[in-house]
């Protein structure tokens, strides 16, 4: 393990001046060598803490509809509704400020640095990570959500100091750069949730670095970069990060099948487009947008994991 480096100009907080075009070319140049970087601090506690509020309103059900939630019973506590949430996808969908953080200014400045001129945003999630709460192994997003051009990026907002006990990210410096997504397989530990874990890269923990890093810092990751999270061992708290995944809009994105009674496309078309735009223009804005997506609950693999090929089974 080695210690955390980030040799690119620190990105300015929310109430600084904005990066000059030479720091953003060195933040450019860093990302793409390296596969991450982390602009410490670049929210303001004020702004934390309003996403901090908004969880508690999200997961008691006060927002709108999440798949897989219950809603807020009678003397139920915050700490009661957060504790039994993992992970919201989609937040953005009902959460005005969800949705302002996808496009908060500072973050999006950054993005065009690392991404193109023309970012699209598609996928959101809320992690809550109580004390107890398992990780996710080894992994790409890209496994998850493909770009054509190898641009996906993650903006992790991290809303409470992330730290090692508390389940801060590891990633693998320099692990995007071979253009590969490893095989992944069900990985039967306890200490992560239900997602596949990455296997036979040819990495060891030598390479592998913690990210721990203060509220409202944003860690920048690439969608090729190998990432996971450890489990939050402490005792009480959280560790709530909002993660939201970009690319760059001149990319199609691939990432599902067209619906049932909308007309079938091949491969060469797929192009999701319930997207939000974060800077830029968007080429294809002549195809329109749609509603696809809907808030909901991921699985945290307390009562077991269940995948398209039937249970799976902790074995350790
Ligand atoms: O925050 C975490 O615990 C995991 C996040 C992650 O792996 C991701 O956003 O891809």
């Amino acid at each position: 393990m080695t210690a955390l480096l980030n040799s690119a100009p620190a990105a300015l907080s929310a109430t600084s001046r904005a990066l000059t075009t030479a720091e953003k070319s060195a933040v450019g140049d860093f990302y793409r060598e390296n596969g991450y970087y982390v602009a410490n601090e670049l929210l303001s506690l004020d702004e934390v803490e309003a996403l901090r509020a908004e969880t508690v309103r999200i997961c008691a059900g006060d927002v709108g509809k999440v798949g897989g939630t219950v809603p807020r019973a009678a003397g139920e506590s915050d700490d009661d509704v957060l504790r039994r949430v993992l992970c919201i996808h989609f937040p953005h969908k009902i959460s005005d400020v969800m949705l302002d953080a996808v496009k908060h200014p500072a973050v999006a400045d950054l993005l065009t640095a690392m991404v193109s001129p023309n970012v699209k945003c598609m996928q959101s999630m809320l992690f809550i990570k109580a004390a107890g709460k398992p990780g996710q192994a080894w992994h790409q997003d890209e496994d998850y959500i493909p770009t054509r051009d190898r641009s996906l990026v993650g903006a992790w907002i991290a809303m409470d100091d992330a730290t090692l006990d508390n389940g801060c990210l590891w990633i693998i410096p320099g692990s995007q750069k071979r253009g590969i997504l490893w095989p992944q397989e069900w990985h039967g530990d306890r200490r992560f949730d239900c997602a596949l874990e990455s296997q036979n890269f040819p990495y060891g923990p030598e390479d592998e670095i913690p990210v721990e890093v203060k509220a409202g810092s944003v860690v920048f990751f690439n969608g090729y970069t190998l990432h996971r999270s450890l489990p939050n061992t402490r005792t009480s708290g959280y560790r709530r990060a909002l993660v939201n995944h970009y690319m760059s809009a001149e990319s199609f994105l691939p990432w599902f099948w067209p619906g049932q009674g909308e007309a079938k496309v091949g491969v060469a078309q797929l192009d999701v487009r319930d997207i939000v735009m974060v800077a830029g223009v968007d080429p294809y804005a002549y195809k329109g947008t749609r509603e696809i997506f809907h808030s909901h609950v991921r699985p945290d693999g307390k009562g077991g994991c269940v995948t398209g090929d039937g249970e799976m089974e902790y074995v350790k």
